[in-house]
């Protein structure tokens, strides 16, 4: 994906002329930067929000750097989950991220791709492969293809320094990535400094984590863990680390089971990423967004 693009090549790309274009930078409706030489540049970023503010539809996508096949295509989110299924089983990746962009860009929520596309996704995946219709390499394969998409949308989520910071990561033998970069993506698209620390961390350095950096919010992914008893000591160390900075706790993942959860105390559990976004508004309400420019 590319950063930014210049007013002709992004006029172009939505379709209109470049002299509205320029309007529209000029009066303020999609942010616009200069290059050392005084050329005028446009961030992705900005055309994507501008984009599913306006309901506007893109006509070259590739000139912003999206799949080509981007804008073309009306999606629901269920007939947009059983593409993605064979998709990601078959490794047709070019497929997988226009459907996620079309869906962006139709203005779905991030938690409703997440939630109701791609988690619904690989749990259809995971059911495939317990039951042999679906190869271990396959399941991997389409690890690695959505967190490819995860990284193109965690490009287009930038927050502004004054935002409140969060860290995040999952406990030691959890190898799982999806769950822990779509929380990330989440709290960055609600105007958390979301940053996370990884996989596989072990209670201590991320205790030291919390106390180096003093988080507004840390947040648990736990999709495995070996021992119970230490996995129950570990995040009531990590609770009373958060608590004792006036920091909050969310935790969620598979692996939480209601025994486990009367054992553990934290801020939050949250069961789906709608239900982290909303706790982290709640944390941190998010200011009035801009009106958008009048249909030419
Ligand atoms: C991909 C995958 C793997 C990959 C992960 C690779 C990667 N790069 O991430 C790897 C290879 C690591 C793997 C390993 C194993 N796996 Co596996 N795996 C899966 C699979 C297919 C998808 C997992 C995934 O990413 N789902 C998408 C995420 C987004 O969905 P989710 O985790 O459910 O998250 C949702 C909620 O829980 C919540 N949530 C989750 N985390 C968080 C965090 C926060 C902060 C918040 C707010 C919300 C939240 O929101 C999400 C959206 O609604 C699942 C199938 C499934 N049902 O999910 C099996 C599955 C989880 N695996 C399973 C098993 C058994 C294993 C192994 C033990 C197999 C083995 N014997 O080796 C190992 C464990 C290894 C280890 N140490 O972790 C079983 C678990 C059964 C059980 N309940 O215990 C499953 C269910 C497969 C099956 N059908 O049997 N696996």
């Amino acid at each position: 994906m590319r950063k930014n693009a210049s007013p002709r090549q992004v006029a172009r790309a939505i379709g209109v002329s470049e002299s509205t274009l320029k309007r529209w930078c000029d009066g303020g409706l999609i942010p616009m930067t200069k290059t050392a030489g005084g050329h005028r540049r446009i961030e992705i970023e900005a055309i994507v929000q501008f984009l599913r503010e306006t309901g506007r539809r893109v006509v070259e996508p590739e000139l912003l750097g999206l799949p080509v096949s981007v804008g073309k295509t009306e999606w629901t989110l269920d007939r947009a989950k059983d593409r993605i299924v064979s998709s990601l089983v078959s490794g047709e990746e070019s497929v997988v991220r226009q459907i996620v962009f079309d869906l962006l860009l139709a203005d779905h929520s991030v938690t409703a791709i997440f939630d109701d596309v791609l988690a619904s996704a690989m749990h259809l995946i995971g059911d495939q492969w317990s039951c042999g219709d679906v190869a271990v390499y396959q399941e991997r394969r389409a690890c690695e293809i959505c967190m490819r998409c995860l990284h193109e949308l965690r490009a287009v989520t930038s927050v502004t320094n004054e935002a409140p910071t969060a860290i995040g990561g999952t406990v030691e033998s959890d190898i799982y990535t999806l769950p822990i970069t779509m929380s990330e993506i989440v709290l960055r698209n609600v105007g958390w400094q979301a940053t996370l620390l990884g996989t596989n961390l072990p209670f201590d350095t991320l205790a030291e984590a919390i106390e180096k950096n003093s988080p507004k919010l840390f947040w648990l992914s736990v999709s495995y863990f070996m021992d119970e008893k230490a996995f129950v000591t570990g995040v009531n160390r990590l609770f009373d680390v958060t608590h004792a900075r006036g920091a909050a706790l969310a935790i969620g993942g598979q692996a939480i089971t209601e025994n486990l959860r009367r054992q553990i105390q934290y801020s939050a559990f949250c069961e789906s990423f709608r239900d982290l976004e909303r706790f982290a508004r709640s944390l941190n309400p998010a200011p009035g967004s801009p009106t958008p420019p009048p249909t030419v």
